[in-house]
Order: structure tokens, then C-alpha cells, then sequence
């Protein structure tokens, strides 16, 4: 069976990388068995430093866009069947977007506004000992920090990176429109990008005026609940 290694449950969602909500809703959607390997350890394990990855059978991939297109080809998938070309451009393009500028928008939100930090400081490093906790926060931050300077994020004020996060949920309402997924009737891998990040900002309990944004384009929330119910019931 297929492993997924994860960092497990946080934030009142399954994961709290959109990446790895992104291959789980793939997964899930493609009708494929898989379990979840859950453990923030695997960070340590992860053949680029970084989750997810997939353990199938003994061969190791890592990168969800290369796990998705490792598994497409490996085992089919009923996913962007009868997508023609132009749906598929467009669907590599914003689902790419999602990856390059939403996420840091999300690390953003979480890792240095001061109303989120502290609940991200307990939920990753609560199990840290007490007397080296504050360090191990300290340069976990200033990484990230770091990331998001050189990446360019780091250099807007909050105001913009807020704006700029607005318009990508307002870009993914108008794209959605009242269709019941992005592409129409049927899922496709598109909405297991979507997902992966709309639930970490709709669905998860942190509370601050970005997951406050999305929550305002009511057919996003209502997309995000439709997923949960139908692939995320049992
Ligand atoms: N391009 C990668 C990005 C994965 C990624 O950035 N994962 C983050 C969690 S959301 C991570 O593992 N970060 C740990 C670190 O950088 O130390 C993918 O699509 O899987």
C-alpha cells in the first residue's frame, strides 16, 4: 500500500501542509488506497527535506506535483479525464500559482503574524523540553523569516501580502463560479491543489483576518465543506 508521509492532524484539518493535503485529496479522489505515515520526524527522513513524500512499495518520491504525476502515470487515475488541452494549461497554471504564491502567503499568516504565532509555536514545539523551547522557536522563526525575505514575501508590508492574498481567493471564487469543481462536475487534480490549500485557511480552527478573508467568498467555503463531506466523511 501506499505510504504518505505526513506531520499528522494540527489546526482542526487532516495536515496542516497544503501540500500534503494536496496529494491526500488526490489520493482520495483517485479512489486509491493509501496510509498516512504521520510524524513531524519525518522531516528528518524526507529525501529533500521536505514533506510529503510517498513510500510505494520501496520506491521514494518526494514533491507533491512529482508524487501526482509519478502515481498518474504508474497507476491511471480518473482525474482530468476528458480535460482538453486548454483545461489542462490552465489547470497546471493556477494549480502552480496556488503552489508559488499562496503558500507563502499561508506561511506568512501563520509563522510571523503575531495573533497566529503562538498557537503555530504550540502546535509544533509544545514537545520540545522546556528549557531549550524558546531557543528552538526562536531559530525556527527567524528561518522561516529568512525564507520568506529571500523568497521576496518577506519585503511587503502586512497590509499587501494581505491584499495580495485576497485577490487569489477572489481569482479562485471567480474561477469556480457556482460549478461544483473548478473544471465542471468532476474533481480533478486542480481540486486536490485547491483543497489542499482552501481547507488550511477555511476548515482549520486558526482564526486571524486571513482565513478570515477566505471565509468571506461563500462559494469557496461551500466547495470546501461539499470535499470534507464527500471524501473526508469516515
Ligand atoms: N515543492 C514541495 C514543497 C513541500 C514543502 O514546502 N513542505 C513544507 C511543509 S508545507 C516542509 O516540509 N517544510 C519543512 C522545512 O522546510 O523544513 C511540494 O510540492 O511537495
Amino acid at each position: 500500500m501506499i505510504k504518505l508521509y505526513s506531520f499528522g492532524p494540527a489546526f482542526g484539518v487532516p495536515d496542516p501542509s497544503p501540500f500534503v493535503m494536496k496529494v491526500d485529496a488526490w489520493l482520495r479522489m483517485s479512489g486509491m488506497p493509501f496510509e498516512h505515515i504521520s510524524n513531524v520526524a519525518n522531516l528528518r527522513k524526507a529525501p529533500k527535506g521536505k514533506l510529503p513524500f510517498i513510500d510505494d512499495d520501496g520506491k521514494i518520491v518526494a514533491d507533491s506535483h512529482l508524487i501526482i504525476n509519478y502515481l498518474h502515470k504508474q497507476y491511471g487515475s480518473p482525474l482530468d479525464e476528458g480535460l482538453s488541452r486548454e483545461q489542462r494549461a490552465m489547470a497546471t497554471l493556477v494549480g502552480k500559482s496556488l503552489d508559488e504564491q499562496l503558500y507563502w502567503c499561508l506561511v506568512y499568516s501563520r509563522w510571523v503574524r503575531p495573533d497566529t504565532w503562538p498557537l503555530v509555536k504550540e502546535t509544533f514545539f509544545n514537545a520540545v523540553p522546556a528549557p531549550m523551547r524558546g531557543i528552538v522557536c526562536w531559530v525556527a522563526q527567524r528561518r522561516v523569516k529568512r525564507s520568506l525575505y529571500l523568497q521576496g514575501f518577506g519585503r511587503h508590508s502586512d497590509e499587501e501580502i494581505l491584499a495580495m492574498t485576497t485577490e487569489m481567493f477572489q481569482a479562485l471564487s471567480d474561477l469556480l463560479g457556482d460549478k461544483t469543481y473548478f473544471l465542471g462536475e468532476k474533481p480533478s487534480t486542480l481540486d486536490a491543489t485547491a483543497y489542499g490549500f482552501l481547507c488550511e485557511f477555511i476548515l482549520s480552527d486558526i482564526h486571524n483576518s486571513f482565513s478570515e478573508r477566505a471565509r468571506r467568498f461563500d462559494n469557496l467555503v461551500r466547495y470546501c465543506g461539499r470535499i470534507r463531506d464527500e471524501y473526508y466523511a469516515s
